[in-house]
């Protein structure tokens, strides 16, 4: 079988998402998702203009070959741009193989390890109240694991939290939005949040809060201290993570679990997290960790070292990184939760798909390859448009971490 075609789509049917398809001459095509929030166009031209020449006449079977071939004949390595573009191929190519050879993916990648995949959602609201009853939605709607957001006494805008109604969508139009944090304003109030939650909804939920990368690891470890009688299941980005010996720090004073990583792309930004046990859930995903081949090995090294996968789920990732991911988590034995932000009704219009949701699960669906498909008219009519992710200033001024 060989490549004949490999096309990218930039599309916003509710937001960007970038999609190649890759065409074969035994009229099999696979997708992959290529979408980096606020940089979509960098993608898109990364892949036109430097791997599609590269990868017709190639064989789609080998993508442990062509992976190498795109990863260590760029010579300028890694870096989220390089790839989200390389992982769009990599699962594209997985998408062929299963198709081709009448199997769902997670059957290439050890068989069924569990039937149902563990997922939490997000709750959050502009003041406490307003985020403890959205818990309590959540919890109707079947979920048994939810993260919980909330505004922040003092601040405009706190990351997560969704605005008039409508769902969470934090990249906007025109240029980024300047977002005003408080670290002291957070820390004083977040212990609060999160013990009311508890005290509502008592031990049976398992609760989650993404710091998103906001704490010094001194801060991070106050905080784990603090939050310790609340049980988190996970506290997720307490630090900017390239320090990684910075979770030495943090780990020397909470047993607060930590989840790291949707900003990461290659396995050499989380090895010493990983092998020094410093975090206990690995959330690089398909999309911007290069793929489903370096993903696969990700989670191999990561189950020697107790550490299991927390996949990012967020609604800048398409429904063809969630059913990539969710593949995954079928098969390995150290999976330990997914994130579930379902995506708009026209984007699953969009990419129709196998997966579905059920009682707090995700189940991956029995159709030969990822099990979605891209509706290309119906994508046609949602021209991209250019949007970016915030950023944030201290309140003097000073550049921070969004
Ligand atoms: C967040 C993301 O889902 C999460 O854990 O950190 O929503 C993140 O803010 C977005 O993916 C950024 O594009
Ligand atoms: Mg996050």
């Amino acid at each position: 079988m060989k490549i004949t075609d490999a096309k990218v789509f930039v599309a916003s049917p509710s937001r960007n998402l970038v999609t190649l398809k890759v065409f074969t001459d035994a009229g099999v095509n696979g997708l992959g998702d290529a979408t980096l929030n606020g940089r979509e166009q960098a993608v898109v031209a990364y892949l036109q203009e430097h791997l599609i020449p590269c990868l017709i006449g190639r064989d789609p079977f080998q993508t442990e070959d062509t992976w190498q071939y795109f990863y260590r004949g760029a010579y300028w390595r890694r870096g989220p741009v390089t790839m989200a573009a390389i992982a769009a191929i990599d699962v594209a190519l997985w998408d062929i193989k299963a198709k081709a050879l009448d199997l769902p993916l997670y059957q290439l990648l050890g068989g069924k390890s569990r039937d149902r995949v563990l997922v939490y959602c997000h709750a959050n609201g502009t003041d406490l109240e307003e985020a403890v009853d959205d818990v309590g939605r959540h919890i109707e709607q079947g979920y048994r694991a939810v993260r919980v957001q909330s505004g922040i006494p003092g601040l405009e805008a706190a990351y997560g939290i969704a605005k008039d109604g409508r769902k969470y969508e934090p990249a906007t139009e025109g240029l980024p939005q300047e977002t005003v944090w408080s670290t002291e304003k957070y820390l004083r109030y977040l212990p609060k949040l999160l013990t009311r939650v508890r005290d509502v909804y008592g031990d049976a939920i398992a609760l989650l809060h993404d710091v998103h990368h906001r704490l010094t690891p001194i801060e991070a470890a106050r905080l784990g201290r603090e939050l310790e009688p609340c049980h988190l299941f996970w506290l997720e980005d307490p630090v900017t993570a390239e320090l990684q010996e910075g979770f030495r720090l943090i780990r020397k004073h909470t047993v607060t679990p930590l989840a790291v990583g949707e900003v990461f792309n290659s396995v050499y930004d989380c090895l010493t997290l990983i092998t020094e046990q410093l975090i206990d859930y690995i959330r690089m995903t398909v999309v911007h960790g290069g793929g489903i081949t370096p993903i696969l090995k990700l989670a191999h090294l990561a189950e020697p070292y107790h550490v299991r996968t927390g996949f990012h789920g967020a609604t800048d990732l398409s429904p063809i990184t969630m059913a990539a991911a969710l593949h995954v988590n079928t098969a390995i034995n150290n999976f330990g939760i997914q994130e579930h932000m379902p995506h708009a009704a026209l984007v699953d219009e969009v990419f129709p798909h196998e997966y579905s949701f059920r009682a707090g699960d995700m189940y991956i669906g029995e159709k030969p390859g990822l099990g979605v498909d891209y509706n290309e008219e119906l994508a046609s009519r949602y021209p991209y448009r250019r949007a970016y992710l915030p950023v944030a200033r201290k309140p003097d001024g000073t550049m921070f971490d969004w």
